[in-house]
C-alpha cells in the first residue's frame, strides 16, 4: 500500500465514522447504491440501454476527458479536506482556476456552450437549436459522449427538479436531490430536443450499466446529486460522497486507462465578494507521472475545459468565450502536446469573475438582447472552424444587436425563460411510471 493510499484509507474512515454538524445539515453520507457501479431504486428509473460507440478517437493527450462538477465551495476549504489533499498527490493542482461568475446555472450553461448570456440566476430557461455547443463540435468528429445526472429519474428528463424518497433518511420527508440547473446540456434545446442526442443526457444508473459494458464515451460530464455535490451540505459530506463514488472508480480501467483525464471542479467559489476561485484538480491515467503531485498557477476558467477539448482533439470551436485567450488558456499539459500557445496574465490582471447581473444577454430580463450568432472568424485552440447551427442569424454579431431592454421592469421575463410548473411534461424521451411528476 502506497502512501497515498494509506492516506486515503485514513481519511475514508474518519469521514464515514464523524456525523456532520452544521444547523442546515444535520444529514450524514449515506451511500446511495452498493457501488457506483450497482444500479439502485434510490435513483429511480432503472437503465433502458447502452451506448454503443464502437470508435475511440485519439487526442494528442487523452482519449477520454471526465468532468466531476460539485458545489458552492471556496478554495480554501476544499484544500484543508483531507479527501482533496490526498487527491492532490495524485494529480494536478490547478491553483489559478475560476469560475465564470455567479450563481451556478450561467456556471454550468457556459461549460458546454462558451458563454452564460448573461443569465444571473438559477431559473428555468431553454436555448434556441441554433446556438451550438461542444456536441457539435464533438460530433463533427464522430466523439462519443453522455452526461450522467444523479437522481435524475429518466433520460433527459425535462423537469426544474425532482424529488424522490429520501433515501438518506427514510423517516425523512421526499427530497429535491435532482435539479436541471446543474444539467447543462439540458438546457440547450439544440441536445435535449434533438431525439439522437437526447437519450445522452443519462442518469446515474445508466453510469453503471455503460461502465459495466465497458461503453463510457469518451467525453463524460458528470453531476452529483444536491446532497453529495455538497450543494445542500457540507465539504465533508461532499468528501464522503467522492470516497464512494470516485476513488473506487480511479482504480478501474473501465473508467481510468492511461489515455483518461478525468477533472474534479467546483461550479463557483462560495463567498461571492472574493474572487471566484475554484479548487479544480486534473487527475486520471492522463496526467503525466511527472506531473503527478504539482501545482500550476496559470489563469484558468470553465472556458478553459472547452479549449482543452477543443486542443486536444483539433477541433472546431464556438466562436464565443470559448475563443477569447484571455479567458481560455488550455491546461498546460494538454498545451506543451499541441503546441497552442497560453497567455500569461498578470495578477493584477486577472479578471474579477465573482461579479454577477452585469452582462446583458438573452438569458437576462433585466437586460435582455436577443442571441447574437457567435464570431465565425475566431480561432480556437484545436483550429477548426466555428460551429454554426442551421437557422443561425450569421449577420445577428453582438456589435448590431439592439440596446438591453428591462424587461422585469415591464412585469415581463425574456421569451426564454419558463415557468417551472408546467413544463415537466415536455421530454423529447416520455416518461412513464414512477419517473412521471
Ligand atoms: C438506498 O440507500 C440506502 C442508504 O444508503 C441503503 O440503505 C439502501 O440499501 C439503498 N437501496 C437500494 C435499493 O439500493
Ligand atoms: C475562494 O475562496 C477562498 C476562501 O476559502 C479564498 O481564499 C479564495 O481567495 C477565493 N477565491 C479565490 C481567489 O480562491
Ligand atoms: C426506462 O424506462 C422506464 C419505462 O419507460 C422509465 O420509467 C425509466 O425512467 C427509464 N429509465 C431511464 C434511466 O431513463
Ligand atoms: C430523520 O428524519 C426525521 C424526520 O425529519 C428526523 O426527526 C430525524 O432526526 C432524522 N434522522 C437522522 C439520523 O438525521
Ligand atoms: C470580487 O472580488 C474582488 C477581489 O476579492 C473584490 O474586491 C470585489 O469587491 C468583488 N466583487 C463583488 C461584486 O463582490
Ligand atoms: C475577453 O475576456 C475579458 C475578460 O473577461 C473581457 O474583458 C473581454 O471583454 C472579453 N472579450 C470579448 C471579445 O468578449
Ligand atoms: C436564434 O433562434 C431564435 C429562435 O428562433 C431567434 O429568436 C434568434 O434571433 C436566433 N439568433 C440567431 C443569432 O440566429
Ligand atoms: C407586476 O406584478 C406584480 C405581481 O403580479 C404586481 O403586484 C405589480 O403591480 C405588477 N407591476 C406592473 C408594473 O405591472
Ligand atoms: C447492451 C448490453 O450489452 N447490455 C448489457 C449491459 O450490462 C448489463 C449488466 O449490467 C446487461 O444486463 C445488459 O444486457
Amino acid at each position: 500500500m502506497s502512501f497515498t493510499t494509506l492516506k486515503l484509507v485514513a481519511a475514508a474512515a474518519l469521514l464515514s465514522s464523524v456525523p456532520l454538524a452544521g444547523a442546515l445539515s444535520a444529514q450524514t453520507f449515506e451511500p446511495p447504491s452498493k457501488s457506483p457501479l450497482h444500479q439502485t431504486a434510490n435513483y429511480t428509473g432503472f437503465s433502458n440501454n447502452t451506448l454503443n460507440d464502437k470508435k475511440v478517437v485519439h487526442g494528442k493527450a487523452f482519449n477520454r476527458i471526465i468532468q466531476v462538477w460539485t458545489e458552492n465551495t471556496d478554495f480554501d476549504s476544499a484544500a484543508s479536506t483531507p479527501i482533496f489533499e490526498s487527491l492532490a498527490e495524485q494529480g494536478i493542482l490547478f491553483t489559478n482556476y475560476h469560475s465564470v461568475t455567479h450563481p451556478s446555472e450561467p456556471n454550468y450553461v457556459a461549460s458546454v456552450g462558451g458563454d452564460f448570456f448573461g443569465m444571473h440566476d438559477d431559473n428555468m430557461y431553454h436555448i434556441p437549436s441554433n446556438i451550438s455547443t461542444v456536441i457539435d463540435l464533438l460530433e463533427d468528429k464522430q466523439i462519443s459522449w453522455a452526461t450522467y445526472q444523479e437522481n435524475m429519474p429518466s433520460d433527459a428528463y425535462y423537469g426544474y427538479t425532482y424529488t424522490s424518497a429520501n433515501y438518506g433518511n427514510t423517516s425523512a420527508a421526499p427530497y429535491s436531490y435532482y435539479v436541471r440547473k446543474h444539467n447543462p446540456l439540458m438546457i440547450y434545446d439544440s441536445v435535449s430536443q434533438d431525439s439522437k442526442r437526447a437519450p445522452r443526457i443519462r442518469s446515474f444508473n445508466d453510469f453503471a450499466n455503460d461502465v459495466v459494458n465497458g461503453t463510457l464515451p469518451q467525453w463524460v460530464f458528470v453531476t452529483p446529486n444536491m446532497v453529495n455535490d455538497a450543494h445542500d451540505t457540507t465539504i465533508d459530506f461532499g468528501a464522503a460522497f467522492l470516497e464512494y463514488w470516485l476513488l473506487p472508480l480511479l482504480t478501474d480501467p473501465r473508467v481510468n486507462d492511461a489515455e483518461t483525464l478525468i477533472l474534479l471542479t467546483f461550479d463557483e467559489n462560495e463567498t461571492y465578494t472574493i474572487q471566484n476561485t475554484v479548487f479544480t484538480l486534473a487527475l486520471g491515467g492522463a496526467v503525466p507521472l511527472k506531473l503527478r503531485g504539482t501545482t500550476d498557477d496559470t489563469l484558468y476558467t470553465h472556458y478553459s475545459t472547452l479549449s482543452t477539448v477543443q486542443a486536444n482533439w483539433g477541433l472546431g470551436s464556438l466562436g464565443r468565450q470559448d475563443t477569447n485567450a484571455t479567458v481560455s488558456n488550455v491546461f498546460s499539459f494538454v498545451a506543451d502536446k499541441t503546441g497552442y500557445k497560453n497567455v500569461k496574465v498578470p495578477t493584477s490582471q486577472v479578471p474579477h469573475f465573482n461579479l454577477t447581473a452585469v452582462a446583458s444577454g438573452a438569458l437576462n430580463s433585466a437586460a435582455y438582447t436577443p442571441f447574437a450568432a457567435p464570431d465565425l472568424r475566431a480561432k480556437g485552440a484545436g483550429g477548426g472552424p466555428v460551429s454554426s447551427h442551421p437557422g443561425l442569424d450569421k449577420p445577428c454579431t453582438p456589435k448590431s444587436l439592439p440596446a438591453p431592454v428591462n424587461l422585469a421592469a415591464q412585469n415581463k421575463t425574456t421569451p426564454w425563460q419558463m415557468s417551472p410548473r408546467t413544463t415537466s411534461g415536455k421530454s423529447i424521451i416520455p416518461c412513464a411510471g414512477s419517473a412521471c411528476p
